[in-house]
């Protein structure tokens, strides 16, 4: 199964180790083969190349969208060498077989990353690089094609292993590589093409993403991973700069990323934030009027799950807030900067990660989620809805006062990241109890309630910390048993949607209670 390389097809647009393949493969004896730019760049350094326009007959042309569409370089990839027709044909036409295919693609994403305007985005959209990839891989029986700078000393290697031949197995692998390549190149075209469409849920969509790290495991240790990015440049963990701390697991990457998407739905306008974050949920999440304050209401909401927590910030780390962080085992810390005090004191804790975005996300930014089920995928449209105080209803008697207004929109952007069922209590700016991720929404409501008055006892409190609060339900309460709940944990307020069947029960209830209720008429289900 060993087929040897007599000649290669090098059509790079990242020139990255192009001279030193180029003399390697000229060394060995192979002929190469070339396009314009990538011709011009061995030339320069001596090594040997034909151009591909000589071997076409035909100028490259029209701005260099055609240079190696033609058949003379297509069947040179495609012919199947044990065919008597397929080599007829090579020779009655002049076809030089190809061997080895050595091409990467006009820098389409990189393009679009770079916030290029449509047409260079359309020009650097690569025709030519993917049909011949195409075709090699297809042919992989024959021909050896690498797509990618990191296979260039492989290749080599397998080369000197096999006295200037390839094996089967590492053409076949190489074939698999360059059609995840060529796949993952369309879903961007296509994606990129959504949004300049300002369309966010197009009627047909394809998704891949560029590999960015082979991940240790995955969530279990006998669960092999890796971490994709899609190429946008929203600030967040695929896009952050990780300055210390070894690397980031797959649930550090997925919790920091519940972490940041969290607290970037504070604005810098509303003043700092910190969400402190345990397998994706929040153990505590406030606002302060310094970061300082804001994480030390966080971490009180619930000292016991704080650590090994995730935190994220919505403003500049500080490094009276990087010694607060520092007093418990934390696992990565997320902001959009850090100064340098607070460089110097993380850098005292080798373990931990801190990780730099480009700014906040912006969390009105349309989006996709995908998730796994047997044998497909969901997607929709990412979970972007916001509601303002315009958009409440007050249902009771009762009316919230400005102070519980505030509260109650902080408990309902808490609530938005949290797993359904979802009920946090909040007071002054800080979650103060969260249930999370029951089957039921009275459960939530109840493991809340009482990991509050956990926390009060460790602090020395007389009284619960969820008296007085506001409470929020993530979907409205289908019985009064949960809003009897937080009534009982001594919530005074409640933000959820409305629009169960037994809403006038419910409301009933809270008018009992001496509630203060609204409802959003907008639900955050997060499962
Ligand atoms: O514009 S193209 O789609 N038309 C082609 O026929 C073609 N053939 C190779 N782009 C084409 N390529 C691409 O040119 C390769 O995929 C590679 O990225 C680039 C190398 O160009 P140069 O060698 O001139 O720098």
């Amino acid at each position: 199964d060993l087929h040897k390389v007599t000649r290669a097809l090098i059509s790079v647009s990242d020139k990255k180790g192009l001279i030193e393949l180029g003399q390697a493969l000229a060394s060995r004896g192979i002929e190469i083969l070339s396009t314009g730019g990538s011709a011009a760049a061995l030339r320069a350094e001596g090594v040997p190349v034909r151009d591909v326009s000589d071997v076409t007959g035909f100028p490259e042309m029209m701005d260099g969208r055609v240079k190696t569409l033609h058949p003379r370089i297509h069947g040179g990839l495609l012919a199947l060498r044990d065919n008597d027709a397929h080599v007829a044909a090579m020779q009655g036409h002049d076809i030089p077989e190809i061997d080895l295919l050595v091409v990467n693609l006009y820098p389409f994403e990189e393009t679009v990353a770079g916030g290029a305007d449509y047409d260079t985005c359309i020009e650097n959209i690569d025709i030519g690089g993917p049909a011949m990839i195409r075709a090699a891989a297809k042919n992989h029986a024959f021909v050896t094609v690498v797509v990618d700078v990191a296979d260039y000393e492989p290749l080599l290697a397998e080369l000197d292993a096999n006295d200037g031949a390839t094996s089967y197995a590492f053409r076949q692998t190489l074939a698999q590589v360059a059609y995840a390549r060529t796949g993952a190149y369309d879903a961007a075209v296509s994606t990129w093409m959504a949004g300049a469409l300002n369309d966010v849920a197009p009627r047909r969509r394809a998704f891949a993403g560029t590999l960015a790290q082979t991940l240790r495991y995955g969530e279990n240790p006998h669960q092999s991973a890796s971490f994709y990015r899609d190429g946008s440049d929203r600030p967040g963990v695929a896009s952050a700069v990780q300055h210390q701390g070894k690397e980031l697991s797959y649930n550090n990457i997925n919790d920091t990323d519940a972490a940041f998407e969290l607290v970037s739905e504070f604005l810098p306008g509303d003043g700092p934030a910190v969400a402190i974050i345990k397998h994706a949920n929040p153990s505590g999440v406030a606002r302060g009027a310094t970061l300082l304050e804001a994480y030390k209401k966080a971490y009180d909401c619930d000292r016991t799950s704080a650590f090994g927590g995730i935190v994220a910030l919505n403003g500049k780390l500080d490094a009276e807030t990087a010694e607060a962080i520092t007093e418990i085992f934390t696992e990565v810390v997320i902001a959009p900067g850090a100064d340098d005090a607070a460089r110097e004191i993380f850098a005292r804790k080798k373990n931990l990660r801190l990780l730099t975005t480009n700014g906040v996300a912006n969390p009105a930014t349309p989006g996709i989620t995908y998730r796994q089920v047997a044998g497909g995928f969901l997607v929709q449209d990412k979970d972007t809805g916001m509601i303002g105080l315009d958009d409440l209803r007050v249902v009771t008697r009762r009316e919230p006062t400005q102070d519980e207004l505030r509260d109650l929109l902080f408990a309902w952007k808490v609530a938005k990241h949290v797993k359904s069922n979802a009920i946090v209590y909040v007071k002054d700016g800080a979650t103060v109890g969260v249930g999370a991720g029951q089957m039921s929404r009275l459960d939530s409501a109840l493991i809340a309630a009482k990991k509050a008055e956990r926390m009060a006892e460790a602090m020395g409190l007389p009284a619960p910390l969820t008296k007085g609060s506001a409470v929020a339900s993530d979907a409205f309460f289908p019985f009064a048993d949960g809003l009897l709940e937080a009534a009982a944990a001594g919530a005074s307020t409640v933000i959820q949607p409305g629009g169960s069947m037994r809403d006038d029960e419910v409301i009933a209830a809270a008018d009992e209670a001496g509630l203060a209720m609204v409802f959003t008429s907008m639900r955050h289900f997060r499962h």
